[in-house]
């Protein structure tokens, strides 16, 4: 079974290998309504998730699925413009079988990005947060089963998660650009309801800043294959019982659209430094 996963994942790789042009030294994975970022590559190769072998493809609305190949900032870049998430029933090896492919393809760095609800009061919808850690409470792992050796090992260390350079990176790149970033930790859940506001107050008071659907099973699956994981999240609305209105993906997306330009400088800029 995890042999027929690291088949899977080496086979994928070489895949990808053959239809662009040299491996990419960074990985991106851009969150809700963020694959715009993809528009500013330069010698795009695009690969439609249906077409790599393996790959999931997310059938939510305003979710994009497309891997996209290019120069940003002058650096070969490999970005996912959008994700699966396990709301959708995706298991967890599904879901993080392109962060295997990375892993697999040598590509060290891993930038991942979401939009997410503000957990903290300070934070206010267009916030840009820089994910210094995060609390997994999806209640579910994707290492669990039997471990493959050559992905990593049985008990990976996740003391940094997010690796602190990469974090110094996206906070110089926003320094440089006169941008403001919140620092916080992302709580990740499963979905795909919204929290109530109760279990909001409880994710603030147990250290949460921002809280999401994603990322988190793809941060362990980076970690677990060694990769240097930098995170950012867009802070698209306060969460329940912060503000006065309900909940919309809708939202959501018209949010993330607005701070679009201000998230594609910053991660371009990020890549530049890098
Ligand atoms: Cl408030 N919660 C969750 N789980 N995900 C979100 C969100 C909230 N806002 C955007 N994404």
């Amino acid at each position: 079974m995890t042999t027929e996963l690291y088949d899977q994942a080496k086979a994928s790789a070489q895949w990808i290998q053959e239809r662009i042009p040299e491996t990419p030294e960074i990985a991106l994975i851009l969150g809700s309504g963020l694959g715009g970022l993809c528009d500013d590559f330069d010698d795009a190769v695009a690969l439609e998730y249906s077409d790599v072998p393996g790959f999931a493809e997310s059938a939510v609305e305003g979710h994009e699925g497309r891997l996209v190949y290019g120069k940003l900032a002058g650096k070969p870049v490999l970005a996912m413009q959008g994700r699966v998430h396990y709301y959708e029933g995706w298991s967890l090896t599904e879901l993080t079988f392109p962060v295997r492919v990375f892993g697999l393809m040598g590509i060290d760095n891993l930038l991942v990005t979401n939009s997410a609800g503000g957990a903290n009061p300070d934070y206010v919808p267009g916030d840009l947060m820089v994910i210094t850690d995060h609390i997994n409470l999806t209640g579910v792992n994707p290492l669990r089963g039997a471990n493959e050796d050559r992905f990593g090992p049985r008990f990976p260390d996740m003391s940094y998660a997010y690796n602190p350079q990469i974090r110094e990176t996206i906070l110089s790149a926003a320094n440089d650009l006169g941008y403001e970033l919140k620092q916080g930790v992302y709580a990740g859940m499963a979905g795909p309801s919204y929290e109530t506001p109760a279990e909001i107050r409880m994710i603030h008071t147990l250290g949460g800043d921002a809280v999401g659907m994603s990322t988190v099973p793809e941060v362990i699956v980076a970690n677990h294959m060694g990769m240097n994981v930098g995170g950012i999240s867009c802070i698209t609305n306060l969460a329940a019982g912060l503000g006065t209105e309900k909940l919309d993906h809708e939202e959501v997306k018209e949010v993330a659209a607005m701070v679009r330009e201000k998230f594609s400088a910053l991660v371009c800029k990020t890549v530049e430094m890098l």
